[in-house]
């Protein structure tokens, strides 16, 4: 039997200074510890002990020239956490907050995460501390070139596939993929997110956005309730944010948030034209990393230095980045009856204001069930690369829409409680714990 008490205090003197992971595996073991003690051929397969050990930490230099001339060093990761089910699967991070301990808890959410997409996907993340902010096209293609030089080593498409998350679009996957082929001389699919020009996906940068909608839509459905008229605030402007706001305007309800690093902007008119969302990703292309430029294009209000969570509105979805919505947020959203708190970046929500939203009957969604549409969509165009053709936006969305609602569907089975409240957190870890698990039982050690 496992003490979880006992676990998590080892698992921290094996990690030590990894808090964000070890939050990751707390929230996951919490979820199944009664699972796991109540069956004894995980207990024979010292299965908590095994999944929570990455398989590989890769850990690399990055050389590369700035504009100046001079010579600029970077960290460089790939964790690949857990290839049970399914090749290494999970996006790169190019941002100055990465750190081993934030690589190794996005490794770990994205097992569990691709587990729930039912389609065969192992977990890995990896990325770097070098932040395109203020960059020039230039030198994020010399960096990326050189990242991929070290990186080329340990992946393929039948080994590691990477793709984009902070930090890394279209421009990034685009400059690692030209350097992997001219490395390897081969064209394949070992990485997603790709132009559509060279084996990308139609709908993939929409993916993860449309996704959360779709689950977003499904939690209300099973409330009897719908996006129709629904205010909602977002966080982030980047690529998640964009597609979450173009398929919430789309399904009626109204976005009056985005926000950046130097504060939030509230248009009361609604984040709800073609004009709203192309600017967004002319922010993302300009490098600068501020959102602020918005409000004055179109006479919106800028609220300096906040997030967006002080606002009154039906549902909140955090969509830039881990441990953005705090127990403060919580409570203020709580206080302003919130009905639903989608978590659509990766552990955006702290531990500890998750744990007052369920507290407080919030309806609440974790990343890895609401965001899981755009490694879906991933696992999607690796299929179109395996079989070399590429299908229609209607074929893909309908597909995501679909795997969307499975996900729901899990949640629900293995999170209703006998009050009727439906704990996301735990019916996602449950359901997607228990599929890699089962595997690794079957595959030995
Ligand atoms: O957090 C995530 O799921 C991603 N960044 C997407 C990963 C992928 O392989 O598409």
């Amino acid at each position: 039997m496992y003490n979880l008490d006992e676990f998590i205090s080892r698992l921290e003197r094996r990690n030590p200074s990894q808090g964000e992971f070890i939050d990751a595996v707390k929230e996951v073991l919490e979820s199944v510890i009664d699972t796991v003690n109540s069956n004894p051929v995980y207990l024979k397969n010292r299965i908590l002990d095994r999944i929570t050990e990455p398989d590989r930490v890769i850990s690399f230099k990055v050389e590369w020239e700035n504009d100046e001339g001079d010579i600029e060093v970077n960290k460089g990761y790939r964790v690949q956490f857990n290839n049970a089910i399914g090749p290494y699967k999970g996006g790169l991070r190019f941002h100055s907050s990465v750190t081993l301990g934030t690589m190794k808890f996005l490794a770990f959410e994205q097992v569990f995460k691709n587990s729930l997409t039912t389609l065969p996907m192992g977990g890995a993340k990896g990325g770097s501390d070098f932040s395109p902010k203020g960059k020039s096209d230039a030198e994020i293609m010399r960096f990326c070139k050189a990242f991929m030089t070290e990186l080329y080593k340990y992946i393929g498409p039948d080994e590691d596939v990477p793709a984009g998350d902070i930090g890394v679009g279209g421009r990034e996957i685009g400059f690692l993929y030209g350097q992997y082929k001219r490395i390897k001389t081969v064209h394949e699919g070992v990485l997603t997110g790709k132009g559509l020009e060279y084996g990308g996906s139609l709908v993939r940068p929409e993916a993860t956005g449309f996704g959360t909608m779709y689950f977003a839509s499904d939690m209300l459905k099973e409330k009897g309730e719908e996006m129709e008229g629904k205010r909602i605030a977002v966080s982030g402007f980047g690529n998640v944010a964009w597609g979450a706001v173009m398929k919430a305007s789309q399904m009626g309800a109204k976005v009056v948030t985005i926000s950046g690093p130097d504060g939030y902007i509230l248009d009361e008119d609604g984040i709800n034209t073609k004009e709203k969302w192309d600017y967004m990703l002319a922010l993302r292309a300009s490098n600068r990393d501020i959102v602020s430029p918005y409000a004055e294009r179109f006479g919106a209000k800028f609220i300096a230095g906040r997030k967006p969570w002080g606002e009154k509105v039906d549902m909140a979805f955090p969509c830039a980045i881990q441990n953005e919505l705090t127990l403060s947020d919580a409570k203020e959203l709580v206080s302003n009856n919130v009905s639903y708190v989608v978590e659509t970046s990766n552990m955006g929500v702290s531990s500890d204001a998750r744990e007052y939203l369920i507290e407080n009957k919030v309806n609440f969604a974790p990343g890895k069930a609401a965001n899981a549409g755009g490694v879906a969509v991933s696992g999607l165009e690796m299929s179109q690369n395996a079989l070399h053709l590429s299908w229609s936006s209607e074929e893909v969305d309908a597909r995501l829409k679909e795997i969307m609602h499975n996900i729901h569907a899990s949640c629900v089975e293995h999170g209703r409680k006998d009050d009727g409240y439906i704990n996301y957190t735990d019916g996602a870890n449950i359901a997607g714990f228990k599929k890699v698990a089962d595997a690794m039982c079957r595959e030995g050690y």
